[in-house]
């Protein structure tokens, strides 16, 4: 079954895309297109033609599914289809609607024209897969966009809609953009051109506007952190400014060479992974996702007023409640000023500020909530404080309403029992910023219904967030093994490694920050606040020394402008601390320890394969239902670096017989589940 579809309007013939789930151009929708294209092309009766998807999609561009098999390489390739549309000697039109993403939009700079739904939405985003445009994107779009525009839109990957492009200056992209059916638009469009030649050719153009792209470069590399896609596609992007088949070939050889490459398998693993955390046993197509049109969020602290805006930014309106007027006018405020910020530096139109606080309402009542479909507690971490809340939300909410909590480390199976309503509980942990970062994670206590389940994930959705299903434990997911993290990190800080040390070579590896650092931003009071409480319930627990000693001093980090590091005049530059440097010698001599010195890979590897110990009891527990999820955590969540795929898929390319030498060489004890998979030679997955 060849993947397209041939209808003639007149003298046009329409070919039509037709290979779900998104017009990924595998080796049977490429055949299907030459076929109709040559048909087309051999018809007297046929004057031009539009090629188009489907309404909803035109292409999301190659099928990376393919990869790697013999029918990536079968002919006819992509390029092969593309220099078929260019060379035809009838019209081509391509009609641009919905997505037209990496290889269909390649596809579409093949034809002599092209025309677009105003809120199509068009990208070359191979980069996010550690790819570059292999298809003669990094060649034709300069040519049509002047070289900066291109090179932006080529090295972040995003999609920008056709009626922001149509606005580009000089712009040769869009010959038309509509906001009626773009189909029809482009056949009265093909109809109009009669028998015009020569027809125009994108590889016939050369560059007009030829911008310097060593800002970019410069940006690129500072905040790249290892990725390579963005500044190759960058040095093939200034080869647009030659001869076209000398950029093509150096196109080809560079996707040649990534497309095998580590980064990008990795990437493409974290694409899949996202994907696959979708699939929750007991959520089928068949579970209803109960309507959510209004959201509730008690608490008005940081936590709840950054859960309040995700919502306000999808056009779902919220009841912020708190107990105290002051507090909630507090929460407000900040929201306020968010959103202020946002339009001060033009990353939100003025409009869409004022639309979003019109959605926001305040209420220091619970009865005030009750006819919201979903509320979502972000109080006080305490048992006896979730009780009261979810008491009272259970005496006033509707009945098949929702209630979640954000808690991070209670027993969501005991909140739920504070209700009379324990399969409508939920747990939403969002993570902060909880407006900015993009994970997730949906706690299931045992007790809920599949139905609440499908409508958190549909939520999750809404919002744009990526939503990992997690079990009921101490810390969940992500938390709990970033606590076996932070262990060996400090661990390592008794034996003689320098914070210095472990953030460089964990920000080498990728991370964004190492642990310390982050500590220094997040604050050092939180967990040492619960540290206290930790000592006070259990007094034979491991004691943080180091840690104690820094907050005993007032060192909390940035906001004290002393933490692990110093930071002068209120710069956010982290300076390596003599105060540190000698906290830590007396600690070493206190206890008779000879600091030892660590490699920046063996500091890694006791970092990494600590979470990868951790994922795999996690995994053996049932907590998290594969390995990917885990991935998805660390990747969406923790700053764990994106193109090695997360720390379970990063293990298994390092090896795990070899992380299990490497535990026990640290004298840990690895997961029987590792230790099982490793004597196999099998993956997690
Ligand atoms: C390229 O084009 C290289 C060329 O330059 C050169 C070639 C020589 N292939 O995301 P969704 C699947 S590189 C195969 O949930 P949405 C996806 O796994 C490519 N499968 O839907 C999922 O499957 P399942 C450059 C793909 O509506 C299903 O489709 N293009 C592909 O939220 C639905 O996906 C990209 O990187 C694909 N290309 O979003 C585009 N894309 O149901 C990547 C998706 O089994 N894709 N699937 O879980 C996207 O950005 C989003 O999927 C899209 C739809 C916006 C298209």
């Amino acid at each position: 079954m060849l993947s397209t579809h041939y209808a003639v309007t007149g003298n046009v013939a329409v070919i039509s895309l037709d290979h779900p789930p998104v017009n990924g151009l595998a080796l049977a929708a490429r055949q299907g297109l030459l076929r109709d294209v040559t048909r087309a092309l051999e018809s007297s009766e046929i004057g031009s033609i539009v090629l188009t998807g489907n309404g909803r999609i035109f292409s999301a561009g190659a099928d990376i599914t393919e990869f790697g098999t013999p029918d990536a390489l079968a002919e006819p390739s992509l390029r092969t289809l593309i220099e078929a549309l260019e060379d035809a000697p009838k019209p081509v039109v391509a009609a641009i609607d919905g997505v037209c993403f990496g290889g269909g939009l390649e596809l579409a700079l093949g034809a002599h024209y092209r025309v677009a739904a105003a809120a199509a939405r068009i990208a070359l985003p191979e980069v996010k897969l550690g790819l570059v445009p292999g298809a003669g994107g990094t060649q034709r779009l300069p040519r049509v966009l002047g070289l900066r525009a291109a090179a932006d839109m080529i090295t972040d990957g995003a999609a920008r809609t056709a009626a922001v492009l149509a606005e580009l200056p000089g712009q040769k992209l869009l010959d038309l953009v509509v906001d009626t059916d773009v189909e029809s638009a482009a056949v009265r469009f093909a109809e109009s051109l009669g028998n015009s030649v020569p027809l125009p050719r994108i590889r016939d153009l050369t560059v007009d506007r030829d911008e310097d792209l060593a800002p970019l470069r410069a940006t690129l590399a500072k905040r790249g952190r290892g990725l390579r896609a963005p500044l190759v596609a960058l040095d093939l992007v200034e080869q647009a400014r030659g001869p076209f088949s000398d950029g093509t070939s150096a196109e080809r050889a560079a996707f040649t060479q990534l497309v095998d490459d580590g980064q990008s398998a990795g990437l493409r693993h974290a694409f899949f992974a996202e994907r696959a955390a979708q699939n929750v046993p007991g959520v089928t197509k068949d579970t209803t996702a109960r309507t959510v049109s209004k959201v509730a969020v008690v608490g008005a602290g940081t936590m709840g007023t950054g859960i309040a805006m995700n919502f306000l930014n999808a056009g779902i309106p919220v009841a912020l409640s708190e107990s105290s007027r002051e507090a909630l006018l507090r929460g407000v405020a900040t929201i306020r000023r968010t959103y202020e910020a946002q339009v001060e530096k033009g990353r939100l139109a003025y409009t869409a500020f004022v639309d979003r606080m019109s959605l926001l309402e305040t209420s220091l009542e619970y009865a005030d909530l009750a006819s919201c479909d979903l509320v979502i507690e972000a109080v006080f971490e305490d048992m006896d404080v979730k009780r009261a809340v979810f008491t009272e939300l259970d005496a006033v909410m509707k009945p098949g309403a929702i209630l979640a909590s954000n808690t991070s480390t209670l027993d969501i199976d005991l909140i739920a029992e504070f209700t009379r309503r324990p399969s409508d509980v939920v747990g939403l942990h969002f993570f902060s910023p909880a407006n900015v970062m993009s994970l997730l994670e949906i706690v299931r206590p045992k007790k809920v219904s599949d139905e609440v389940l499908a409508t958190a994930l549909e939520v999750a959705r809404r919002i744009g967030k990526v939503p990992v299903v997690a079990g009921v434990c101490d810390g969940f997911i992500g938390n709990r093994m970033l606590a076996r993290y932070r262990r060996a990190a400090d661990d390592l800080l008794e034996a003689g490694a320098s914070p210095g040390q472990i953030d460089s070579a964990i920000e080498q590896f990728g991370y964004a920050m190492g642990p310390y650092r982050a500590s220094d931003l997040s604050g050092g009071d939180i967990g040492w606040a619960v540290r206290k409480r930790q000592y006070l319930e259990n007094p034979d627990v491991r004691r943080n020394e180091i840690a104690d000693e820094l907050c005993e001093m007032g060192r909390f980090g940035q906001k004290t402008g002393a933490g692990w590091y110093d930071y002068e005049d209120g710069r956010r530059d982290a300076v390596p601390s003599p105060v540190v440097a000698e906290l830590l010698a007396s600690y070493y001599q206190r206890n008779g320890i000879r600091p030892q010195s660590y490699s920046a890979e063996s500091i890694v590897q006791r970092l990494v394969f600590s979470l990868v110990d951790e994922g795999a009891r996690i995994l053996e527990e049932g907590i998290a239902l594969r390995a990917s999820d885990i991935d998805v955590v660390y990747i969406a969540g923790y700053g764990f670096p994106r193109y090695r795929g997360g720390p379970m898929y990063y293990a298994e390319t390092v090896g795990l017989s070899t992380v299990e030498a490497a535990l026990r060489a640290d004298g840990i004890e690895p997961a029987p589940l590792l230790v099982e998979l490793a004597r196999d030679g099998r993956t997690f997955d």
